[in-house]
């Protein structure tokens, strides 16, 4: 099994979990400053010229999301609840609320602050965050009045939602995103952070 990858969000998602489940496979580093993903052996696995991308025999994947359902299956694991459709539908419903609604209010904040960065793209805009910070209270607030007296997002316990909700918002102080006012927010993410494998995802390098 192949998977490619950059130092970002989305893959982060998928080698932590590759990480956590402790399965075997070729991690290849996409450099995405030279522009890899833009040549046609890559743009041929993945249309989108993004990453990550999973190359497991014959089956060729991209979206980190069902990169993560199909690993769990391939290690049997319960992250993804392939053996229980109510809790498909539960897990369902955080994954797409993430992509609707929590990724789009928090992706500025990561942008500017992390990847700008960790790619060396310039100064933040300010005013880009400033324009977010309404939905950032809306979402979060829902977030944090659902993990009141939960420690994971769905199920009771971890599985891929958790994985899907926390990839950029474990940044959040580095990130400067407001998060400060959701304490149960805040304790589901330093509590993701005891996870090994999601506090040190990365193949070549320490830390989140
Ligand atoms: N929805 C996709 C997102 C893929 C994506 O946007 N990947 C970003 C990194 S988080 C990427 O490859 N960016 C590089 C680029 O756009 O050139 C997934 O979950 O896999």
């Amino acid at each position: 099994m192949k998977i490619y990858w950059i130092h970002a969000q989305a893959p982060r998602r998928v080698l932590a979990l590759v990480k956590h489940l402790g399965i075997e496979a070729e991690l290849i580093e996409q450099d995405v400053v030279a522009g890899q993903m833009q040549r046609p052996d890559y743009t041929a696995l993945n249309p989108n010229q993004k990453a990550p991308t999973l190359v497991d025999g014959d089956l060729v994947l991209w979206e980190s999301t069902a990169i993560m359902a199909h690993l769990c299956i391939r290690a049997g694991s319960d992250l993804w609840p392939a053996h229980a459709p109510a809790e498909q539908v539960e897990v369902l419903r955080w994954l797409a609320w993430n992509d609707c609604h929590w990724a789009p209010a928090i992706d500025a904040h990561y942008f500017e602050r992390i990847v700008k960065a960790r790619f060396d793209l310039g100064e933040p805009d300010q005013e880009a965050m400033r324009g977010r910070e309404a939905d950032i209270a809306k979402y979060a607030a829902v977030l944090d009045g659902h993990l009141r007296g939960r420690d994971y997002v769905a199920c009771g316990r971890l599985t891929i939602a958790d994985f899907q909700l926390a990839s950029m918002a474990v940044y959040w102080r580095e990130a400067d995103m407001p998060l400060q006012p959701y304490p149960h927010l805040v304790r589901w993410l330093d509590g993701l952070i005891r996870i090994p494998a999601w506090a040190e995802p990365w193949p070549d390098r320490p830390g989140p």
